[in-house]
This record gives C-alpha cells, structure tokens and sequence, in this order.
C-alpha cells in the first residue's frame, strides 16, 4: 500500500496542508505508522486542470520530505514526472518512482534505469491540463493495455529488470467514468500481463459520482473500491485513508475463503 503526501498547494484532496516541510514529514510517519508499505511524496499535482510545476520548485517541495522521511528509514516512494526529481530523489534513497506519464519525458527512463528501485507505470491520455476535455478511446481496455506493456519493454530494452516495473491504468487520468469502469472490470486482464498491478482510486471523482459525496467524505467509497481493486488482482493501492484501508483487508484477507488468492 502507498500512502499519499501531497506536497502542493492545489492537489484536489489534501492541497494545501502538507506545503509545510514539516506537516508533510509528520504526515508521512503517520501514514507509515498506520501500515502504509510506501509513502508517496508528490510536488506536482496532477488533477484535472493543474498547471505544471517548474523543476526548481517542484525539487525544492519534494526533496527536503523525501530525504528526511528516507533518512527515518521509510520506504519513500516519488511521484514525479520529471528526470531531474527521479534522480535527487533515487539519491536520496528513494525505493519507488511513481510516474502518472509512464518515464516518457526525455531522458526519464535513463534516469531510473540503473537504479535499483522499483517503478510504477502509469497510463494517462493527454496531460492533466487537457486529459478531462472529451477523451475517446476505440477500445480503453486494450489501448490501455498495450501502451503499458510496450512502455514495460521500453523500460526492459534499457536494462529495467522485470520484477521493478508495476502497472497502472491511471484511473481518472484521461477517462470517462465509463472508461474507468471498462479498466475496473479488467484488472484480472491486466494483471495478466505479469506484472504487479498499481491502483489509485482514493477519493477521486469516480468516487464522488458514485456516492454523490465531496471529496472530504470519500473515505468509505475509497476503501470499498480499494477492496475489489485486490480481489481483482492488485496488488498495490495509493490511498490517502491508510487506517481505514488497512482494517479493511485485514478483515476482508481473515474471512475470505481459502483460495480465493491473496493481495
Ligand atoms: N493519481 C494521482 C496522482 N498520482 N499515481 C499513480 N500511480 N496512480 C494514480 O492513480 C495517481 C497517481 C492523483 O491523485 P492525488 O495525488 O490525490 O491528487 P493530485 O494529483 O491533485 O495531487
């Protein structure tokens, strides 16, 4: 499970409560504290509409987070798009780089590929300024599947061993609702490509249109769509709500019957 940090002053759930260095460090022991494998610290949000951050700004909200929360021995995960972040932080001893545009900004995949960390591939259509403004897809279950199997070669044909690449369908990220569901129902299908799958779910609007909640009270929605999430074949979730989440599959993985497979 990651949990998530939001370093930025316009992220659609947390913006604006973690800019402060220290709130954001607090922020993330407690989430580790609270059973999150990964904390996920991100300098650029990404919801529909955000304008881009510059890599000097965007360095200086992440680094100071990433390098204090690694030196405490958490395993800190980056949420960047950007080579230059991916390397500090990598330096820093960083353990995942988390990329919404699957390390296709130039020079991205050379700054990941002789580290050891692990990757997470994510697919968006678009940019986040754009990706919301009528997207279409002839087929978003195998378009999206093939770009990120081809992405997972790219990343192996510059030397990325297989077992640090995880998948994502980006949920939100240049979709309709209906879409997002398409890729809800084919996680099995996407798992199948052999690769560990990544969701994020937390709180999003799909979320809200479901529940008719505002994203201050999507906790429960975002939980229940994390549990079906691994019962179709996830095996890592980005939440912001990782108490909540983690009593849900502790309780779910205790009264599931036997083979049923496990997250
Ligand atoms: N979603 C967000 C950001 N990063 N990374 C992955 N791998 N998968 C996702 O679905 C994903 C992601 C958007 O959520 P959030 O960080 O809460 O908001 P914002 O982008 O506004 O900072």
């Amino acid at each position: 499970m990651l949990g998530i940090v939001n370093v930025t002053a316009d992220s659609f759930s947390d913006g604006g409560r973690f800019l402060d260095p220290a709130q954001a460090i607090a922020q993330g022991l407690k989430l580790r504290d609270e059973g999150a494998d990964f904390i996920d610290v991100g300098g650029e949000s990404t919801r529909p509409g955000a304008a881009p951050v510059a890599i000097d700004e965007e360095l200086r909200r992440v680094m100071p987070v990433v390098e204090a929360l690694a030196r405490q021995g958490v395993a800190v995960s980056v949420d960047t798009m950007k080579p230059e972040v991916m390397r500090a932080a990598i330096d820093a001893g960083c353990a995942v780089v988390n990329d919404v545009n699957a390390f296709l900004a130039p020079g991205a995949v050379e700054a990941v590929a002789g580290a050891q960390a692990g990757l997470i591939v994510m697919h968006m259509k678009g940019t986040p300024f754009t990706m919301q403004q009528d997207p279409r897809y002839g087929d978003v279950v195998g378009e999206v599947g093939a770009f990120l199997a081809s992405r997972a070669r790219a990343l192996e044909a510059a030397g990325v061993a297989s077992h640090r690449i995880a998948l994502d369908p980006g949920f939100g990220f240049g979709k309709t609702l209906e879409h997002n569901k398409a890729l809800f129902r084919a996680l099995p299908a996407l798992a199948a490509l052999g690769y560990p799958v990544a969701v994020g779910l937390s709180r999003k609007k799909m979320i809200g249109d479901f529940t008719g909640r505002p994203v201050t009270e999507r906790a429960a929605g975002s939980v229940a769509a994390a549990l079906l999430a691994v019962q179709n074949g996830a095996s890592l979730v980005r939440v912001h709500d990782v108490k909540e989440t983690v009593d849900a599959l502790n309780v779910w993985m205790e009264l599931k019957q036997e083979g049923q497979g496990s997250p």
